[in-house]
């Protein structure tokens, strides 16, 4: 019962000083060690997490604070650390999981908590908070604050934090970071912020050209930013106890299993010290820790002991989610449980069943897939897996398209290939209506193409809810089902000449719009498998586009391109003089063929319809209809639309 002995000590050591000996806490050195150690280390944390919305610079900013304390030179020197980088962010150059960082700064250990801008992953962001004692809250001195902005900030403001405002950007032309110093008080004030809160301070500045100031004049370093945070995040809250650390985040290794990430909030958690894993149905499973890891640098150092206000990353906990506690083995207390968001959108991942199953991967059957989506939900928390009345089939349930294509994407890396449907929202009935997922939309758009974009969203059944001039643009919102943003992407950016800039979040349920249009144009059909030519492909192609090259090996019943017209057409692209070698091709037309379109996998699942599917394998990408057959397809269609009369 060490939490009465702590305690005891505690009153002890207040009516010492009242009587100003220092006696008792010689008579106990132990614990008279542990509580000033946990009482002065901790002024010497401070942990911090960079919230945005998306591509706002909170990834710049962690590396100029991770430059401005030389960590990477440090590093160099410690060794034993654990780095976690992941090659779709680099290629995407968006972040995905939030990552913990470590600096020191002027004596002070800073533990920053870089986290995802885009909305899919906005539940992770909601979690991590619990790890923070304040926020870092980046806006583009241009775009202003944006759906994720008001989504991460309220999350904040509700866990009674302090922001500090960082405007970022301003070396951008036409930047406006008054205006936007404006906004954001006004967004503060809209979020119910305190007064305390709406007193936050600010800072100016370009992660990208390296400085901060509290000014708009520009310094060459972020050291004032660096002095703001030491002065305005709060030393961590900690209490005298025993051990209690709610998981907030997990990280995974091969060779150490799941790994439990969460701020100390009271007591020690030392190497080998037996522990309760409190769950949140009350379940308390008695565990040994193995490992002790803090953050440092871009990685992590194995410690024997952390302390309370500092984060740790625990090794050997089996079967734990995130919000359990890690708590004492002999007198356990958890802290309150954290919700993980709910999914709102489910695909179909089935096994390749394509022509060309198996040419290409490594893992093909229902049972790979299986076992790596269950896998998978052992550590994407948002993920959840169902099995589905076929064998071959399983309901993949998300956050959006982007955290499903992100999975997608990873498995063909890892050698899988794979059928994924057409991206369903989740329907729920709520109170006896039936009600479907809503979302704010933002489109930012140069005047000209202000009323098309208006256009094209009323028809997805958005509804207009702001409109205003910012810049030369203009910045226009709409509520709209989610389900209407599904392909809005490209034929927006197609009707605006690429130049819309569109954001959306998940608001709430509301009853179902009814039916929503879905793709314009058909496609154009392969008839039959074989190598396309050119020489097919430059008669069809006033027939519409293409998204494959002649020489290009296609099959019955697969997606080659599209057509200009509503309805889908069968064509045949293998005509005529065959493509024997790369030589051939300019010999037959293939210098006028315009060249094909190439989509990305969430081009794909936000292209197809429902009775189309996409392949993946390691190498290729090919979208197809699910019935290959044009007869049995024709057949399939009548008889729905018979049953349906
Ligand atoms: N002009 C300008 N560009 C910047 C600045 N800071 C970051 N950028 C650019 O903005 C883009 C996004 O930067 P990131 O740091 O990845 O943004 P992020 O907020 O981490 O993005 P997500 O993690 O995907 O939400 C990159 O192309 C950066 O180079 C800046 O101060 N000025
Ligand atoms: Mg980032």
């Amino acid at each position: 019962m060490i939490f009465i002995k702590i305690s005891k000590t505690r009153e002890a050591a207040s009516s010492k000083s009242k009587h100003g000996g220092n006696t008792y806490l010689t008579c106990l050195p132990k614990l008279n060690e542990l509580t000033l150690r946990l009482l002065n280390k901790n002024m010497n944390i401070r942990n911090i997490a960079i919230i945005a919305h998306v591509d706002h610079g909170k990834t710049t900013l962690v590396d100029k604070i991770l430059h401005t304390t030389k960590v990477f030179r440090d590093n160099q020197d410690t060794g034993d650390l654990i780095m976690d980088s992941n090659d779709l962010e680099k290629e995407r150059g968006i972040t995905i999981f939030s990552k913990n960082a470590s600096v020191t700064y002027k004596d002070v250990k800073i533990n920053v908590i870089d986290t995802p801008g885009h909305s899919d992953f906005g539940g992770e962001v909601e979690r991590v908070l619990k790890m923070a004692d304040s926020v870092v809250l980046l806006v583009d001195a241009f775009e202003g604050p944006m759906p994720q902005t008001r989504f991460v900030l309220q999350k904040a403001l509700q866990l009674n934090l302090k922001p500090i405002v960082v405007i970022n950007k301003v070396d951008k032309p036409n930047c406006r970071p008054d205006e936007v110093h404006d906004a954001v008080f006004e967004l503060f004030f809209n979020l119910d912020a305190t007064e305390e809160q709406l007193n936050f301070p600010t800072f100016y500045g370009s992660g990208k050209n390296g400085w901060f100031n509290d000014s708009l004049t520009p310094t060459d370093n972020i050291l004032a930013l660096m002095d703001g945070i030491i002065k305005y995040v709060p030393e961590p809250k900690v209490e005298i106890g025993t051990l209690q650390m709610q998981i907030t985040s997990l990280d995974y290794s091969s060779f150490l299993g799941r790994i439990a990430i969460g701020k100390i909030a009271r007591g020690t958690i030392k190497e080998n010290q037996p522990i309760s894993l409190m769950q949140a149905d009350g379940v308390i499973k008695k565990q040994r820790v193995k490992e002790l890891y803090v953050f440092e640098g871009m990685g992590k150092r194995k410690v024997t002991e952390v302390l309370a206000g500092d984060l740790c990353a625990v090794v050997g906990i089996e079967g734990f989610n995130i919000g359990d506690t890690i708590a004492d083995f002999e007198a356990p207390e958890a802290l309150p449980v954290i919700h993980v968001d709910e999914p709102t959108m489910s695909m179909i991942f089935s096994i390749n069943n394509s022509p060309f199953f198996g040419r290409d991967g490594k893992f093909v059957t229902s049972r790979h897939l299986r076992d790596r989506l269950m896998k998978e939900t052992e550590k994407n928390l948002a993920l959840r897996v169902e099995d589905t009345d076929s064998a071959d089939s399983f309901q993949v349930f998300g956050r959006g398209i982007l955290h499903l294509g992100v999975l997608i994407e990873t498995m063909r890396r890892e050698g899988y290939e794979l059928t994924v449907g057409q991206p369903q929202v989740l329907v729920k009935h709520i109170d006896g209506k039936k009600s479907e997922p809503y979302e704010t939309l933002v489109v930012d758009v140069p005047e000209e193409f202000a009323s098309k974009a208006i256009d094209l969203v009323s028809r997805r059944k958005g509804e207009m809810t702001v409109m205003e001039t910012k810049g030369d643009m203009q910045h226009i919102e709409f509520e709209i089902p989610s389900r209407g943003l599904i392909g809005l992407r490209t034929t927006m950016l197609t009707s605006t000449a690429g130049e819309a800039v569109m954001a959306h979040r998940f608001t709430e349920y509301k009853p179902w719009k009814g039916p929503i249009p879905g793709r314009n144009n058909g496609v154009l059909l392969a008839k039959e498998g074989g190598n396309t030519t050119a020489y097919s492909l430059d008669k069809l192609q006033d027939r519409g586009f293409f998204f494959i090259d002649p020489g290009e090996e296609v099959y019955k019943g697969m997606v080659i391109g599209e057509n200009n017209k509503p309805g889908d057409l069968v064509v045949n692209p293998n005509e005529g003089k065959k493509l024997t070698n790369m030589r051939s091709s300019g010999t037959d037309g293939a210098a006028s063929i315009a060249p094909k379109k190439s989509m990305t996998l969430e081009e794909c699942m936000e292209y197809i319809q429902g009775d189309e599917c996409i392949e993946v394998t390691p190498n290729f990408i090919r979208m197809r209809k699910v019935i290959l057959d044009e007869n049995e397809r024709l057949r399939l269609a009548k008889q729905m639309k018979s049953e349906a009369v």
